[in-house]
């Protein structure tokens, strides 16, 4: 599949922060085996003028999400921490303004980028009909800030070479990809973009 870039599309890079690497707090299986290539995506989108948004997760101590207080997780990107920094190595423009965070207030969660966020609106006011989306985890907020996106109109890419999951159960990351797939989002690789070199 071929797919050009436009004025009407945005990247989405989905929680790229230490807690989810490796040795982190709560950690993707290879998650940062991913960067090099996201940073292609960002320089990509960056060098056509195109904006790029980074999702992060900003939980409060004492999260709702977290075990003990009602939740699965351990702690994880709690505000402010180390954990919840993103990865040094991951590109961000030294002039991106566009840090999205979610899952913010003590009662409520987010495994999408759209909930309780003014991501929308941004990418409205900017005339996005398109995301691309990559990043962590597939099978939690990869796919719920997908379809999230889905269910608010915008057609969705999903940059297969440029996600990982954490498949609590296995098969979730499968289960998850089709769940995405059925919804209508495409999912397509760096050489699937049209003057990628
Ligand atoms: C996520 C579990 C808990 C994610 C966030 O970014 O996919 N997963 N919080
Ligand atoms: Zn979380």
């Amino acid at each position: 599949m071929k797919v050009k870039l436009t004025d009407r599309d945005a990247l989405i890079v989905v929680d790229m922060q230490k807690d989810f690497m490796p040795g982190g707090a709560l950690p993707v299986p290879e998650g940062d085996k991913i960067i090099p290539r996201i940073n292609e995506y960002v320089k990509l989108f960056e060098k056509k003028g195109l904006p790029v948004f980074y999702t992060r997760d900003w939980h409060p101590e004492n999260h709702i999400s977290f075990k003990g207080h009602g939740g699965i997780w351990p702690p994880h990107c709690v505000q402010g921490t180390e954990g919840a920094k993103f990865h040094e190595d991951l590109y961000i423009p030294a002039d991106n303004k566009f840090i999205i965070s979610k899952g913010t207030s003590q009662e409520f969660d987010a495994y999408s980028g759209f909930q309780g966020t003014i991501l929308n609106d941004l990418l409205k006011e900017r005339g996005v009909r398109r995301i691309f989306v990559c990043g962590v985890a597939t099978d939690y907020c990869v796919k719920n800030t997908t379809i999230g996106g889905i269910n608010l109109g915008y057609q969705a890419f999903v940059l297969e070479d440029a996600i990982k999951g954490v498949d609590v159960n296995p098969g979730d990351v499968e289960r998850a990809i089709n769940e995405m797939m059925e919804r209508g989002a495409a999912f397509i690789k760096i050489e699937d973009i049209v003057d990628y070199k």
